[in-house]
């Protein structure tokens, strides 16, 4: 069968596993041979976005260029996998509209990982900077997560394996008919 270009656009807090399951998925996929790229903040707050910070302008900033770029990976057939924080519920949902203008598919994934696992995983020591007020502004501690009202899929993060984690989402994917 053939592939069309989309973009699963995950969503959650830090440390949630949205970077973990997304690159699970491009590997699943390039296995395929299906075209896939994963956007996250290694690759785009460093370059692209390197002028941008945390407030809620700059969050918002950031989303707007992701989507911008994920629009166009899905417009050249590549499968465009964001993992963002994208606390803002508006942003999301500029991002879906910014896709829907071309009619191009548009997969929003909540990795809805508690909080609670996320804070005491603390993979980067951030959480515990934040409650020490070294980090300001900081998703889930001092700044909000607008939890999705009705994604495209929900995954349960903190009880699942990875391996479930992608299947969940190599299995939206099959029922939408991208691949
Ligand atoms: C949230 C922050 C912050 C603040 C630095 N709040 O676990 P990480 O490290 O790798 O993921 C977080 C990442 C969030 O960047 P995003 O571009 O995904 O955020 S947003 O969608 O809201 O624009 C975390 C790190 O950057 N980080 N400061 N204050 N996360």
């Amino acid at each position: 069968g053939g592939f069309r270009g989309c973009t699963v656009w995950f969503t959650g807090l830090s440390g949630a596993g949205k970077t973990t399951i997304s690159f699970g998925v491009e590997d699943y996929l390039c296995a395929q041979g299906i075209p896939t790229y994963a956007l996250d903040g290694d690759n785009v707050r460093h370059g692209l976005n390197k002028n941008l910070g945390f407030s809620a302008e700059d969050r918002e900033e950031n989303i707007r260029r992701v989507a911008e770029v994920a629009k166009l990976f899905a417009d050249s057939g590549v499968v465009a996998l964001t993992s963002f924080i994208s606390p803002f519920a508006k942003d999301r949902e500029q991002a879906r509209i910014i896709h829907k203008e071309l009619s191009l598919p548009f997969y929003e994934c909540f990795v809805d990982t508690p909080i609670e696992i996320c804070e005491k995983r603390d993979v980067k020591g951030l959480y515990k900077k934040a409650r020490a007020g070294k980090i300001k502004a900081f998703t889930g501690i001092d700044s909000s997560y607008e939890p999705p009202s009705k994604p495209e899929l929900v995954i349960k993060a903190g009880d699942l394996t990875i391996y479930e984690c992608v299947q969940k989402v190599i299995h939206l994917l099959k029922n939408k008919g991208i691949i």
